[in-house]
């Protein structure tokens, strides 16, 4: 049987948090060997914040590093830039054409992002979810890994994809999120009821996949958790404990009840200690890694520019079928 194909991306907006790897890249490695993988650097849709155009190029490369370094194998899966498949674009305006401006309306990351960027509610930034569902219609992908805040752009992308079909027969396949159970949402350690996000404004809020060791401890001891000074599961009353116990319980493999069995009877010392050693152990050889890989770009161009090539091929050809379809001339 032919493997199913899975596409996923992240923005280019800076280092990576431990978020973005547990909802994220920890299941795309998962994943490799078993799927055929396009994953991608987002940078087109970075552009809908501002930035300083060095600094995105950076992160850029930065970012194609820390994919290999989280354990990407850029022999097993198509690594690639988005901005180098044009076709990415050409599709993305095709499909603004069919998504309605309620639709769009409704994107909770609009309202989110609008009102932290009240002086730049830019278009870009209205139809980014439809650049999204170019992104994923253009591979044919069944399968989209992402953390939970995504699954309502995956609800959209399968709403566009399925009235395009209706219209001009069936073109694009419709795609499934993957949510991870656990890792779909890590929250921020000093607010532990809103998500961990890399452009979070306050260090301790977040752990960065290149944080030193002593920094991760630091900011483990600091998170915020309760007064009960008891490891137990509750995300409505314990979110920050609950948070904390997710982390523990994806890196260790155990389940709610196991922790708080493990740490029955104990305070929340050991146990904070205890999450940031497991975190600092994890992500110990992916920094060695990716201290490597960014000392050489030559070897990152050669990982980019054969994903290009690869992801170029395969879309190319479904936006042919499109303009074709749709009634453009060849
Ligand atoms: P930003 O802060 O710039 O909005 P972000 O940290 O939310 O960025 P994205 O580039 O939007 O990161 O997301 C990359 C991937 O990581 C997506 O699949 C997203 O769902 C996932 N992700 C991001 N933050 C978390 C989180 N706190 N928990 C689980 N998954 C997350
Ligand atoms: N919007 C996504 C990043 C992203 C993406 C994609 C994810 C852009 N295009 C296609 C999956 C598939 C985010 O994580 N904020």
């Amino acid at each position: 049987m032919e493997k199913k194909t899975i596409l996923s991306g992240v923005q280019a907006t800076g280092n990576l948090t431990l978020g973005n790897y547990l909802g994220a890249l920890n299941n795309w490695v998962e994943m490799q060997e078993e799927y055929n993988c396009y994953y991608m650097i987002a940078d087109l849709h970075t552009l809908t914040i501002r930035n300083d155009p060095e600094t995105l190029r950076k992160n850029t490369l930065e970012l194609i590093a820390l994919y290999v370094a989280a354990g990407l194998d850029p022999e097993k899966n198509t690594i690639f830039v988005q901005s180098h498949v044009p076709a990415h674009t050409q599709l993305s305006w095709v499909l603004n054409c069919y998504t309605y401006m309620g639709e769009l309306n409704r994107m909770t990351q609009f309202k989110d992002k609008a009102s932290k960027h009240a002086d730049n509610i830019n278009s870009g930034l209205f139809t980014y979810p439809v650049l999204m569902a170019a992104d994923i219609l253009l591979y044919n992908a069944d399968l989209v890994p992402v953390g939970e805040d995504q699954r309502q752009h995956l609800e959209i992308t399968r709403d566009i994809a399925e009235r395009f079909n209706s219209i001009y027969g069936e073109t694009f396949k419709i795609p499934d999120a993957y949510i991870g159970k656990i890792g779909a949402r890590i929250m921020g350690l000093q607010n532990p009821t809103a998500k961990m996000s890399k452009s979070a404004p306050d260090p301790m809020d977040k752990i960065l996949l290149t944080d030193t060791a002593d920094d991760i401890r630091k900011k483990f001891k600091k998170a915020v958790t309760d007064s009960e000074n008891c490891v137990r599961y509750d995300r409505e009353s314990k979110p920050g404990v609950s948070n904390l116990m997710g982390i523990y319980g994806i890196i260790k493999n155990k389940t709610m009840e196991e922790i708080e069995e493990e740490f029955k009877g104990q305070g929340y010392g050991n146990f904070k200690t205890a999450v940031a050693e497991a975190v600092v152990e994890r992500l110990e050889p992916i920094q060695e890694k990716y201290n490597k890989l960014i000392e050489n770009p030559d070897k990152i161009k050669e990982i980019y520019e054969k994903g290009d090539k690869k992801a170029n091929e395969k879309a190319n050809n479904l936006i042919k079928e499109v303009y074709e379809k749709i009634g453009l001339i060849k």
